[in-house]
């Protein structure tokens, strides 16, 4: 034992936590966290915890909210971070959970889309100065540390567009690639109007703890197929699931249609982590049912997990009707590659309600692993504008858990039985839906939680079902006076 550790072991003992900050050379090393195997569970008691965004709480300034399962809230706002925010930088936007730093205590990725902007003046003012031409905003995505005692938001890491100044956004959707739990997590942020909507996402490596230059991907990109064309908005939405990233181009110009959509999977190996291929997928590709339309929205959302994927297509017209929406069912097989499978909408048998004008079912989607029956996958889906959800209000939206591979559903809307509160008219408007895992350490005995963003209120809230029986818990804000839109990003 060398004179250094003998001496960190007599801290440890005497000191605890605090040696384990004092040990070490080089900069000051943080105290571990040892995880527990259970995504999202940010305390290590076995449970996951969800994180809200509310990105118009304080006049768009934006906050975060932990809500862990013991029912202790941590809430962070942008105005805690270091930094002019800007006029509206919306902080909270999207949000994801993974250990970043690397040392096993898991790490907040939060984006800050509009962060530092100043909004000018396009006249001169009545003194005759010349226009205030304002501040561009940095695009940013915050990661807010966790530590063995908590989040801390001194000295967050900033991630901010590689291509600031052309006019890009970044980071509308954002996600984290990590195949395996020691493999090193790479941070995928959609950047969707990048270059007249040709869009991009920027994938960053987090060797070490600290993120390296980004890979930028783009439908142009070597061994991606297609080529980047304007207003596709690549990078709309993203979704991860072992090696691979699902990108959603949902205005992508296909067989001559307008905004019919695309998505692209890419995929990378072990060998090669950071070098992406690309296979795209449309209405028009060789075994997807249906066909390209003008203005389908193909990609406009997008989720994979547990051997599948789903990719929204809420402008979708079914049946004679304008809109209803639908969701492309694909199977993914660990080495990247889709097969086709159902395209499910309203009127599919099994799935509850019926397709009508505008439901706009697709999307928000995601994926989960016993969302209502231990161990099997099942797809969560959004019909926002639901018309006809009776005897819940015009707009107040619904969503239906459809178990796979059979189709199987539950439906639900904001005047289901065990739903608390009244449902509003237009509350289903921006709904989001996430899936918490559950604590069962085998698959076959999973039972993920369904989660439910109902950010369209001055006073958002979210709906859990942890019961497993339609019995919802409602969720707030700690800080409801300053709540705008909590709910509106899930992790
Ligand atoms: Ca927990
Ligand atoms: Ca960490
Ligand atoms: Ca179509
Ligand atoms: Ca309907």
């Amino acid at each position: 034992m060398s004179r250094t550790s003998m001496l960190c072991t007599a801290l440890a003992i005497s000191l605890s936590s605090l040696a384990l900050v004092v040990c070490g050379s080089g900069p000051a090393h943080a105290a571990t966290c040892r995880p527990t195997g259970v995504a999202g569970d940010v305390d290590r008691d076995g449970r996951a915890d969800l994180v809200v965004g509310d990105p118009y709480a304080d006049g768009s300034q934006g906050a975060v909210e932990v809500v862990r399962h013991s029912g202790q809230r941590t809430h962070i706002t942008r105005s805690q971070l270091p930094g002019d925010p800007g006029d509206e930088p919306e902080f909270g936007t999207a949000v994801a959970v993974a250990d970043l730093t690397g040392d096993g205590c898991l790490d907040l990725a939060i984006s800050s889309p509009g962060d530092g902007g100043r909004e000018g003046e396009d006249v001169p003012d009545h003194e005759g100065d010349p226009p205030d031409p304002g501040t561009p905003a940095l695009p940013t995505v915050f990661i807010v540390r966790g530590t063995p005692t908590g989040f801390t938001t001194a000295e967050p890491i900033r991630v901010t567009d590689p291509e600031a100044g052309t006019f890009t956004s970044f980071a509308d959707d954002i996600a984290v690639l990590q195949p395996t739990p020691t493999s090193p997590p790479q941070l995928v942020v959609g950047m969707s109007t990048r270059r007249e909507g040709r869009g991009g996402v920027a994938v960053y490596g987090f060797d070490g703890g600290r993120p390296g230059a980004p890979v930028i991907v783009d439908r142009s990109s070597p061994g991606v197929d297609g080529s980047a064309t304007a207003r596709s908005y690549f990078g709309e939405s993203v979704a991860t699931s072992g090696r691979s990233i699902v990108v959603g181009a949902p205005g992508t110009r296909v067989a001559g249609v307008d905004q019919a959509g695309s998505v692209t999977v890419l995929t990378s190996t072990a060998a090669a982590p950071r070098s992406f291929t690309g296979r795209s997928w449309s209405q028009d590709s060789a075994g997807v049912p249906g066909g390209p339309e003008v203005e389908d929205g193909f990609g406009y959302s997008v989720a994979a997990g547990h051997g599948w994927v789903a990719v929204g297509v809420p402008t979708e017209d079914l049946d004679g009707r304008t809109n209803p929406g639908a969701v492309q069912l694909f199977q993914l097989s660990a080495a990247g590659d889709l097969v086709p499978r159902q395209l499910l909408g309203q009127n599919t048998a099994g799935i509850p309600d019926s397709s009508e004008d505008y439901d706009r079912f697709g999307e928000s989607v995601t994926i989960g692993l016993g969302l209502q029956r231990a161990g099997v996958p099942a797809v969560l889906v959004t019909s926002p504008l639901e018309a006809r959800a009776a005897p819940a209000p015009q707009y107040s939206g619904a969503w239906t858990v459809v178990h796979l591979p059979t189709v199987k559903a539950a439906g639900y809307s904001l005047a289901s039985p065990g739903v608390p509160g009244h449902p509003a008219a237009d509350a289903g408007y921006d709904m989001e839906v996430s899936a918490l895992a559950g604590p069962q350490a085998s698959a076959a005995a999973r039972r993920d939680a369904v989660v439910v963003g109902i950010p369209n209120r001055s006073r958002g809230r979210v709906l859990v079902d942890a019961s497993w029986r339609g019995t919802w818990q409602s969720l707030e804000s700690s800080e409801v006076a300053t709540s705008d839109g909590f709910g509106a990003a899930l992790g």
